[in-house]
């Protein structure tokens, strides 16, 4: 049994969660935040059969796509004054983060 944790963009999140639930698999989504932005992602837990893992990720990288995103990071305009002015920075925020991880139990009850 494998666990995936899938960290996508919200625009992104529940088109993969249809697709994956179409194809019958289950989803847990949560709604995260990711710690370098501050701003919302989703996290989804899947557990799976370990030779579904490919499938799934696969799943995963049709349905999420990267993106540019401009964030404002504050840059000191003089050190001796101590004056800050915002610029534009542009990042990659890729199409899914993924962690899989071993799973030794799996309980329903
Ligand atoms: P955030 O932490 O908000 O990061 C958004 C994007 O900002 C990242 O995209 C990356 O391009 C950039 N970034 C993050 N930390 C940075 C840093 N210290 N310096 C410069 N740029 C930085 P992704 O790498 O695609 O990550 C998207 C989201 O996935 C992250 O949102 C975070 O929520 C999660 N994530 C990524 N790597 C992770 C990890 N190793 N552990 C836990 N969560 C992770």
């Amino acid at each position: 049994m494998k666990l995936i944790i899938a960290i996508v963009n919200d625009e992104d999140a529940i088109d993969v969660i249809d697709l994956l639930n179409e194809k019958g698999y289950r989803v847990t989504k949560l709604a995260t935040t990711g710690g370098f932005l501050k701003s919302g992602n989703t996290t989804l837990m899947i557990g799976i059969e370990a030779d579904k893992v490919d499938a799934v990720l696969g799943i995963i990288e049709e349905t999420c796509k990267t993106r540019h995103q401009v964030v404002t990071n504050p840059s000191p305009l003089s050190t001796t004054t101590g004056v800050y002015v915002p610029y534009p920075v542009d990042i990659e925020v890729g199409g899914a983060t993924i962690f899989v991880l071993d799973v030794d139990n799996f309980i329903k009850i």
